[in-house]
């Protein structure tokens, strides 16, 4: 399979990581929005949210209990958002499950 995050959690393409238990992998986004930008993404492969199911959600369980440490360990500590893209019209570019982690400054209003 031909995915880019897979190649990331593998070490085949290098990131900044910034987090990594047995469930997850967290790294810095090579396009940041906000002044502190990085993706949390389960080991396993998972196309997107909409394939979350009752055999794979545990990757979930694990990923948002690693997201307040990775938070902590990157200063935010006056809140953030936390935000995953799905398919086409959700602008998805990677179709590796993934969630956005972002902050460090007053994000905008619209857009959730
Ligand atoms: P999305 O549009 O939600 O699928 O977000 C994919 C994100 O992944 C996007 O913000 C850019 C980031 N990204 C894509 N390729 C790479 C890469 O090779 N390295 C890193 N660090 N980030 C990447």
């Amino acid at each position: 399979m031909d995915c880019i995050f897979c190649a990331i959690i593998n070490g085949d393409i290098p990131s900044k990581k910034v987090y990594e238990d047995e469930s997850c992998y967290a790294f810095h986004d090579i396009a940041p929005q906000a002044p502190v930008h990085c993706v949390i993404v389960p080991k396993e492969h998972i196309s997107s949210a909409d394939a979350i199911n009752s055999e794979n959600a545990h990757y979930i369980s694990a990923i948002f209990t690693a997201i307040p440490k990775i938070a902590a360990d990157l200063g935010l500590t006056n809140g953030y958002r936390v935000i995953t893209n799905i398919g086409e019209d959700g602008a998805q570019s990677v179709k590796h499950l993934h969630f956005h982690l972002l902050g460090g400054k007053k994000l905008s209003e619209n857009i959730v």
